[in-house]
């Protein structure tokens, strides 16, 4: 197969065009599994789990939204009057965009109802306590104005640095600051994706410059940033020099120490400080390292796709369900959204954002902070637990009005409602009864336990 075959298969694979599809509303969880996009784990060996403040803090946030925006967002998944399916932020890759009618785009991209403080206001009423917004993606395309490129928000009509007053709204809403960086650039001239002569050794070097120069900026311009999150690892240029990725990585760590950085700086040799690779997907079992999960709410595409959604948007309960599944595993979750160009967001993505918020609002507790348990809960049921507080989030209701526990004995139940706690009745110090034959909450109904005795397994 030729490289250039190769390449584009595994772009195609890794932005998710295959037929295959996962994940459609109220598909079983174990589907979740399947590899996808940057699938592969790295090796958890030598490990070191972070327990600084700074890393504690990421760890307890545990729910996060990821937002890809660019000059993409434009075409929104349409070139000459065909839809080109997939992931609408690779549209130059799939649609074969010559580089003039793509870098036309930034005529066209001017996101004048753009309100970062609207934004800021729906994540955190979302729940979410921290965003992760592509600076770069892949094409190139900066957010802010970098002094090192002109092909950046200040050569589009609408000029001004879209990523410090987000950065600003955020922080007054209490959210941390995420910010996703490409490795790949299909815009850079220097940037290779294999290195076969001397020639590209020195074009390499000067992107990889280039890329320490624009870190520089996102570390020192737009104040505090808690995480940096590399993407695009796996060209031979970058994964096959695994140096370059050390180095990367301890720059990042120089200009900002404290910083929470996920494994995709390096190049698949080892984990930094948690695991990024679970791209629409979870871990089948609970992984020995921090993770995180980053899921879209169609079947495959992170940026702004005007009508292609593949198997179809994954339910409010579902995105719930993956939420509470990644905490019940130590995991972080990261819902992403991809804005219009106009700088709005669409109703499928803040109707979506909407019930997730009025489920945590009453159930968060049972999220933020929590780790997992060593218990066996009951089908479609997660257990999480933080400090003494045991819960139990069950997102398929009994068909009886009772459901039985293992593993432990119980002194006392409560469901969380908009109201407080309500008691629930315990029979037999591990059944709770007399429970609606109705779910009370539509997405899932939580209780919180306390446990009179953990049984040790047979
Ligand atoms: O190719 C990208 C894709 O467009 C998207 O940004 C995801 C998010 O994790 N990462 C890459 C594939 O691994």
């Amino acid at each position: 197969m030729n490289t250039v075959i190769k390449t584009v298969l595994l772009a195609a694979m890794l932005a998710g065009v295959s037929p295959c599809v996962f994940a459609a509303n109220d598909q079983p969880a174990a589907d979740l599994n399947k590899s996808k996009g940057d699938a592969r784990n790295s090796a958890a060996e030598g490990y070191v789990r972070r327990t600084d403040a700074a890393m504690e803090h990421w760890r307890e946030d545990r729910f996060g939204i990821m937002i890809h925006w660019g000059v993409y967002a434009v075409p929104g998944g349409w070139w000459n009057g065909k839809e080109v399916h997939g992931a609408a932020e690779w549209i130059k890759a799939f649609a074969k965009i010559p580089r003039t009618n793509y870098d036309a785009l930034l005529q066209q991209f001017n996101p004048t109802n753009y309100d970062p403080v609207a934004w800021a206001k729906l994540f955190k009423s979302t729940g979410a306590k921290y965003v992760v917004i592509t600076t770069k993606h892949h094409d190139g395309f900066c957010l802010w104005d970098s002094k090192f490129t002109d092909y950046d928000i200040a050569s589009t009509p609408y000029k001004k640095d879209l990523l410090k007053p987000l950065a600003d709204a955020l922080r007054a809403e209490g959210i941390d600051v995420g910010l996703y960086y490409s490795i790949i650039d299909w815009h850079n001239p220097d940037y290779r994706a294999k290195l076969s002569s001397p020639e590209d050794e020195a074009a390499y070097a000067r992107y990889i410059q280039y890329m320490k120069n624009q870190i520089r900026e996102l570390l020192t311009q737009f104040g505090p940033v808690t995480t940096l999150w590399f993407d695009g690892r796996w060209d031979p240029s970058y994964k096959s020099n695994p140096q370059i990725g050390k180095d990367l990585e301890a720059y990042c760590r120089s200009l900002s120490p404290g910083l929470v950085l996920g494994d995709r700086v390096r190049a698949y040799d080892s984990i930094a400080d948690y695991n990024s690779g679970f791209e629409r997907r979870l871990p089948e079992t609970q992984p020995q390292t921090d993770w995180e999960s980053c899921m879209t709410m169609t079947e495959n595409s992170w940026g702004y796709h005007a009508t292609w959604s593949g198997d179809g948007w994954k339910t409010p309960a579902y995105l719930c369900e993956l939420l509470a599944r990644c905490a019940a595993m130590n995991g972080n979750f990261l819902v992403n959204i991809g804005p219009r160009a106009d700088g709005t967001i669409r109703p499928e993505e803040t109707s979506r954002l909407d019930v997730m918020g009025q489920w945590m609002k009453i159930n968060g507790q049972a999220i933020y902070g929590a780790t997992n348990v060593d218990l066996t809960a009951p089908e479609g049921c997660y257990f999480t637990r933080k400090g003494n507080d045991l819960y139990l989030l069950v997102f398929h209701w009994p068909q009886t009005d009772k459901l039985k526990l293992t593993g432990l004995k119980l002194a006392s139940a409560s469901r969380l409602t908009a109201n407080g706690l309500e008691t629930v009745k315990i029979e037999n110090e591990n059944t709770l009864s007399g429970l609606p034959m109705q779910a009370p909450d539509a997405v899932a109904s939580v209780f919180r336990l306390e446990p009179k005795q953990y049984l040790s397994k047979q």
